[in-house]
């Protein structure tokens, strides 16, 4: 077991330490679904030449099947696709639809949530270790960190390739601790969505959601604390729900997530 470093400040309540905090990255730490991955799958759509097209609505209630290829195969079959043909169609339509993911990270049109990058340089500051667990793919999560947090150095990246569950299945929140050789007690988890919530309270964490304009009215009731964004000084966001009393006053930061270990 690694030393972990004793991140306690002044107000902190004694004995906490909080070791590393693992983040889901499409809708936590960027705003990557409506204006992102939805315009992906509608073009690659397009140049194969399907007349499917997803509007934000629809890519709403899309957003409950977590990962890229499993998304797509579910609508095509409400669509009446024979399973043989989705077979092929499905990786084929994603991908395709990656390839111009990562061409739309490239020309920087995918950004970090507000407060997100004070959060991580907090962080990193106070010697917490940075983890992510997402259920999208190797293809685009690296250079998206790269590109759009260079700042970050997350120690440890589990994507939806090295996991046969998705989300809410917590097989990658399980890797990612056994990765981070650290232990469910002095670790968090930030998440969107109440799949991410599910995964993350399956394998034992601890787990902070912010929401975001599709996650909103999901069932968050099992979340440790609720935040309607990560905020800021002068920009507090909205504290949703604080069952353990932390006393968040709308600014996510290292303190909070520690008294959620405490
Ligand atoms: C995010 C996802 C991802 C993206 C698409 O879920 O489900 O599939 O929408 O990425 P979470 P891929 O934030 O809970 O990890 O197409 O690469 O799967
Ligand atoms: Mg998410």
């Amino acid at each position: 077991m690694r030393d972990r470093p004793d991140i306690r400040q002044p107000g902190d309540p004694e004995g906490t330490r909080l070791a590393a905090v693992v983040f889901d990255v499409d809708g936590t730490l960027v705003d990557s679904e409506r204006d992102g991955h939805r315009v992906a799958f509608n073009q690659a759509f397009a140049d194969l030449g399907l007349p499917y097209r997803w509007d934000e609505h629809v890519y709403g209630r899309l957003l409950r099947v977590t990962g890229g290829q499993r998304r797509i195969d579910g609508y095509l079959a409400e669509q009446g696709v024979a399973a043989d043909k989705r077979e092929r169609l499905a990786p084929d339509l994603h991908r395709h639809k990656t390839d111009i993911l990562r061409a739309m990270v490239a020309d920087g049109m995918i950004e970090p949530r507000p407060g997100v990058v004070r959060l991580l340089d907090e962080l990193a500051g106070r010697g917490c270790r940075l983890a992510v667990a997402t259920t999208g793919s190797r293809g685009w999560v690296d250079q998206l960190l790269e590109r759009v947090l260079p700042q970050a150095s997350f120690e440890v990246v589990v994507t939806g390739d090295e996991v046969a569950g998705r989300k809410p299945d917590p097989e990658a929140y399980v890797a990612a601790l056994e990765r981070l050789a650290t232990s469910v007690a002095d670790t968090v988890a930030v998440e969107d969505s109440h799949e991410g919530l599910v995964a993350a309270k399956a394998a034992g964490l601890a787990c902070v959601v912010v929401t975001n304009g599709y996650t909103a009215d999901h069932d968050l009731s099992t979340a440790d604390l609720v935040l309607d964004g990560f905020g800021g000084p002068g920009r507090p966001a909205r504290v949703v729900a604080d069952p353990h009393r932390t006393g968040c006053i709308g600014v996510l930061d290292v303190g909070v997530l520690a008294s959620l270990i405490s």
